[in-house]
């Protein structure tokens, strides 16, 4: 039988998922949709064949919900994670977990006191082909011992709300994910550099950033963040290694054109067409773990180390310092299961 799925939240991601899950997931029915604007809520229901309910706590725990899909604004998340533990039904939260190092412990080791996990979080990039490449060439050891990353992160444009602290937030949350997925280990501190400003920033908005990252066993991860480079979406993240190093993101456009004496090509406009392709894979390999009660990906421990991690970036930004990651014990159940490369 199908996993029937209720969508808490339902604006850009949210749409974006319910429609996937109803027409290109197998194994899988929106029957719940909720959001707080009831127009949007009513125009996607009517659209995947699900109801409404404007309440988020009560959709989780509706008898005909057997798995909920958190799409809604950060602040949400933590009421709503709790009550899908409460429940004990699987959840796929998009990023971040929470928005507050407390709570996203608190989850970690409610979870982990169930003693079997929930909890998905939303980092689709380890869905990605280019990326499952990546991390395959570093744990076959092709690029010999990994030294360095160097990851690049623009975005065309952003809403106005978008100041450094969002941009550490909600953008370098994923190098931040990124690189604990490559490095297999935790991040141990934080340093931002913030230079001259783009006059399409808001007064106090630093974009673009530097953010630079070391590891716990003291490797060095770079990561220009720039979220109004008025281009294009332009996500690339390179390895170097003792022995060679690699680079992805970089033919994101497979047809070349040449027309006019010029040739060229374009690049993918956002996140949904670069990593559209991730995001199914995504929902698929949740919905079908969910289905044999397990979870097929990054884990709340996952959720709660990026949290941690931007916590320190945005002090890192307040103060030009660079700041400790500080992690609390890891319970032993606690969720990290990076998907394998097939
Ligand atoms: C957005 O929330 C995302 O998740 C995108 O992947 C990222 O590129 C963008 O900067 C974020 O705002």
């Amino acid at each position: 039988t199908d996993l029937r799925i209720a969508v808490l939240g339902v604006g850009m991601m949210g749409a974006f998922h319910a429609d996937a899950l109803s027409s290109r997931i197998r194994g899988a029915q929106v029957t719940v949709v909720s959001d707080f604007f009831a127009d949007k809520a009513a125009e996607v229901a009517g659209r995947v064949g699900a109801r409404v309910d404007s309440d988020p706590i009560a959709a989780i725990h509706a008898d005909d919900v057997d798995a909920v899909l958190i799409a809604s604004p950060g602040k949400a998340h933590d009421e709503q994670v709790n009550a899908c533990l409460d429940r004990g039904i699987p959840v796929l939260c998009e990023k971040p977990l929470t928005t507050d190092v407390e709570s996203a412990y608190g989850i970690v080791q409610k979870e982990a006191a169930l003693g079997r996990q929930l909890i998905q979080v939303g980092f689709m990039r380890r869905y990605d082909a280019e990326y499952v490449a990546l991390k395959k060439l570093i744990t076959d050891g092709e690029l010999g011992n990994p030294l360095l990353v160097h990851c690049i992160h623009r975005n065309p444009d952003v809403p106005e709300h978008f100041n450094s602290e969002f941009m550490i937030r909600d953008s370098v949350v994923h190098e931040v994910d990124v690189a604990r997925f490559l490095l297999d280990e935790e991040i141990a501190s934080v340093e931002v550099i913030a230079g001259v400003a783009t006059s399409a920033a808001p007064a106090g908005t630093h974009d673009p950033m530097l953010v630079v990252f070391r590891t716990v066993s003291g490797r060095v991860v770079t990561d220009e963040i720039y979220v109004r480079s008025g281009v294009a979406y332009e996500v690339r993240t390179e390895v170097v290694g003792e022995r060679g190093s690699a680079l992805i993101g970089l033919d994101q456009n497979l047809v070349v054109k040449r027309t006019d004496g010029r040739w060229g090509g374009s690049i993918a406009p956002g996140f949904v067409e670069r990593f559209g392709a991730a995001y199914d894979l995504e929902l698929q390999r949740w919905v079908d773990a969910a289905r044999r009660g397990t979870v097929d990906g990054p884990g709340a421990w996952d959720g709660y180390a990026a949290v941690a991690v931007c916590e320190a970036g945005v002090e890192a930004v307040r103060t030009g310092q660079k700041v400790p990651v500080v992690l609390g014990p890891r319970p032993d159940a606690a969720g990290s299961d990076a998907p394998s490369a097939d």
